[in-house]
């Protein structure tokens, strides 16, 4: 739900990077973070596991320009990936306003692409969230790689519906990473519209019409039964490590 304040002209859109484990959802935020001039961001925040994976989640508060006389406000925020960390994704994605997917274009990752598809969809239901409605784009990421599966079929095998704005990039190598950031809040803008006209505090920017669904057929219930196998991962509190630069 975006936050609307009248008497400071702002509007503060949740934005959450979503997708499967190691397909780049950090990476887009420390590509952001390291190409943003310093007074328009403030600092990154990452909690990650000793083997860099996100554990909890990274942090990033930026500053876009203005929409109709309103200053617009990101925060964005990457979920972890790893299978275990369900809970934690289910509690980021509370009051989120546009979800980026982010989807590991390499073949042998469509499993868990399908899965964090799934996945999403269901933690968004337990919240009461509409998946059909919740401003979306679908990012095909590590394009540089050799290999990968053309975005036609990514887009067919993973029911990627009508609708949805689909970007590639490679966020490694930093391209792709600001036309995706860009179309997501274009997205929940267009469903904002004019912010002098709305309520003050928390007011909701479901799309109007639901789009069609992914997976007309899937059935979602049955989430935590196909979960793709991996490898458990011990977590100590002193594996923990707080970057922020
Ligand atoms: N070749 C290539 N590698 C990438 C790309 N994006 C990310 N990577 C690499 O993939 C690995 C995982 O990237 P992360 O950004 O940590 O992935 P994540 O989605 O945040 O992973 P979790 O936090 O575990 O869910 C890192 O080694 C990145 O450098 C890309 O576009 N191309
Ligand atoms: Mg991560």
């Amino acid at each position: 739900m975006t936050l609307v304040h009248h008497a400071q002209r702002e509007v503060t859109l949740k934005l959450v990077y979503y997708g499967v484990g190691l397909g780049g959802k950090s990476t887009n935020l420390e590509i952001i973070h390291a190409q943003t001039r310093p007074e328009f961001r403030g600092k990154l925040v990452s909690v990650n596991t000793e083997a860099e994976r996100t554990l909890f989640l990274d942090f990033l508060p930026l500053q876009l320009g203005k929409f109709r006389g309103y200053t617009v406000r990101l925060h964005l925020i990457s979920v972890p990936g790893q299978i275990a960390q369900d809970s934690t994704r289910q509690m980021v994605l509370r009051n989120v306003d546009g979800i980026v997917l982010v989807v590991d274009s390499q073949a042998d990752a469509i499993e868990g692409n399908n899965y964090a598809i799934r996945n999403l969809d269901y933690n968004l239901r337990q919240d009461g969230t509409d998946p059909d409605r919740i401003p979306m784009v679908v990012q095909y990421n590590k394009r540089d790689l050799p290999g990968i599966l053309d975005v036609e079929e990514l887009g067919e095998r993973l029911g990627v519906p009508e609708g949805i704005p689909e970007l590639v990039s490679s966020a490694r190598d930093g391209w792709g990473v600001f036309a995706t950031v860009k179309s997501i809040v274009r997205v929940c803008m267009q469903q904002l519209g004019d912010p002098s006209l709305r309520d003050e505090g928390r007011v909701e920017c479901l799309l109007e019409e639901p789009r069609a669904r992914f997976y007309p057929s899937g059935p979602v219930s049955m989430i935590h039964a196909i979960a793709p196998q991996e490898e458990e991962q011990e977590l100590e509190l002193d594996e923990l490590e707080l970057v922020s630069g």
